[in-house]
């Protein structure tokens, strides 16, 4: 069941070889993947040997192999962590039963649903990341940016075995799609807004992964919890492979924070943008971009979607191990909802009692408001151990929202109503304006490919990777 034999086509732990059908599916969706990746992954480095890290098997030491690959020859596989025996359905009206191995037949479609928004978000953001090895920093980040992208390639092949193994033609359909859509094309665009937005420059990429990759570890987690036991399994084992993410994300901001810190101490009116650095203003305003439109892939406040997937005991809560009632039947989450005009402004504020199961989406948001708040604390550290009276803040959730409650209304970053149009006057104090983008563009105009040199704007890391040093030469160009 979990050996991995490695000299298949594609490495598994599923002992795909004992199931012919699945097997040439999947060997036939492979070029058309191999083909979306060169389309529309990292451009101009199919050719270079990067020192990656390969999933090889799920064993907790040792699940990792690192060498110099080629992009394109990367081993994508399907690795699932092993299964628990005698599982059982740990939230929602199934509690207690015993986890299925096949899709019930009355949740086939939610379920569907659930597993291709979730791979529709892997390959969007290998799109919306695809051009920034050409500004790398280093050849430390450049690693690390196309460790990320190939985990997220592989993260795709997660979801679309799932697809091809338990939902037969409609399924393999949808695998066909997930490689069709395009992020940020107005015509065959991503499914989740976070994932059509550019993310044009590092910064950008060091809070998306942050930021929009933390959306991914919570969104995992609960589907980690699901009754339907491949999906429990298989996003258990992407969870593995998402730290690696976060922390490419929390320290990227961080060595860039701590440039800025020493840049600003080397002039007499600690300007960083006078020694060509990043200024703290506008790493706060990407935080707030990223920030909000992370938010806004928790879904609604109150959901009806939301609710049905814990009742149905496909999506519970991040660590439905924690909580002491599963079921959820009688719970409610107390929300004041904005009562607002056609004009959008806000006129009132409505006290609401909402059944637990509809706020499900909230409940996990507030997880992750709170884990978010972590890596701040981290940043702030490096600025005030510089001496720099500068501490940056999570805007409130109300902040630039598309959808659910806030969606469409006009709140400051501390969250007070205002109307569109004073909204839009001070825009440009909250989030990147064209300026704040050219600024940082034209601190990445040209890649560092020299083993162990940094651009100016960012400290280099504290250790290489794996114990190499941080001078390895991370990619051979
Ligand atoms: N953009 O009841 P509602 C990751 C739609 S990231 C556009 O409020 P629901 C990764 C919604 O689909 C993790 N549309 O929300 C990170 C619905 O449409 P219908 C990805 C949105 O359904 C970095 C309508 O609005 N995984 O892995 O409870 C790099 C009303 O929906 C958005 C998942 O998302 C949005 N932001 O929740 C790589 C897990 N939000 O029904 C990878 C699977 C909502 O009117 N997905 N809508 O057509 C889900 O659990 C749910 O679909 C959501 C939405 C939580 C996303
Ligand atoms: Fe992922
Ligand atoms: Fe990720």
């Amino acid at each position: 069941m979990t050996s991995v034999i490695n000299s298949d086509k594609i490495p598994n732990n599923v002992d795909l070889s004992s199931d012919k059908k699945l097997q040439r599916a999947l060997e036939a969706w492979q070029p058309r993947f191999i083909d979306w990746w060169k389309e529309m992954g990292p451009e101009g480095f199919q050719e270079d040997q990067v020192y990656l890290r390969t999933a090889i098997s799920v064993d907790h030491d040792g699940w990792a192999h690192f060498d110099y690959v080629k992009m394109p020859d990367y081993r994508w596989g399907i690795f699932l962590t092993e299964p628990e025996p005698n599982r059982k359905i740990g939230f929602g009206d199934f509690y207690g039963e015993p986890a299925w191995q096949t899709v019930p037949g009355e949740f086939r479609n939610s379920l569907r649903r659930l597993i291709v928004t979730q791979g529709d978000t892997e390959p969007a953001s290998v799109e919306q990341q695809r051009l920034l090895g050409q500004t790398c920093p280093s050849l430390y980040d450049l690693r690390n940016l196309f460790q990320v992208n190939v985990e997220e390639g592989r993260h795709l092949w997660a979801m679309v075995y799932l697809l091809h193994s338990y939902f037969g033609r409609d399924g393999r359909e949808e695998a066909e799609a997930l490689l069709e859509r395009r992020s940020g094309n107005p015509d065959k665009p991503r499914i989740l807004g976070a994932f059509n937005e550019p993310c044009q420059n590092w910064l950008s990429f060091f809070m998306f992964t942050y930021f929009t990759d933390r959306d991914g570890k919570y969104q995992l987690l609960a589907l980690a919890e699901s009754g339907f036991d491949p999906l429990a399994r298989t996003t258990r084992f992407m969870l593995t492979e998402e730290a690696h993410h976060m922390f490419v994300g929390e320290t990227g901001v961080m060595r860039v924070v701590q440039r800025t810190a020493e840049l600003m101490k080397k002039n007499r009116h600690e300007d960083a943008r006078a020694e060509g650095g990043i200024d703290l203003p506008t790493i706060q305003k990407y935080i707030n971009f990223w920030y909000s439109v992370s938010l806004d892939l928790f879904g609604g406040e109150i959901s009806s979607n939301a609710a049905n997937f814990f009742a149905a005991s496909l999506k519970g809560r991040a660590k439905e191990d924690g909580y002491t009632d599963h079921r959820v039947i009688d719970g409610s989450y107390a929300m004041d909802v904005p009562v607002a005009d056609k004009e959008s402004n806000v006129t009132g504020w409505k006290k609401e009692d909402v059944p637990l199961r509809n706020a499900m989406n909230e409940v996990l948001r507030d997880e992750y408001v709170r884990d978010s708040q972590r890596g701040l604390e981290k940043w702030n550290r490096v600025l005030e151990e510089a001496g720099i009276q500068y501490q940056f803040r999570l805007p409130s959730r109300r902040f630039h929202r598309q959808n659910g409650i806030y969606g469409g209304l006009y709140f400051d970053v501390d969250g007070n109503p205002m109307s569109k149009e004073d909204w839009e006057k001070s825009r440009d104090g909250w989030l990147p304006s064209a300026a704040d983008e050219a600024y940082v563009a034209s601190l990445m105009t040209a890649p560092v490919y020299e083993a162990g040199k940094m651009a100016h704007w960012i400290a280099p890391p504290k250790q290489g990777i794996k114990g190499r040093p941080v001078e390895f030469e991370y990619v051979r160009r």
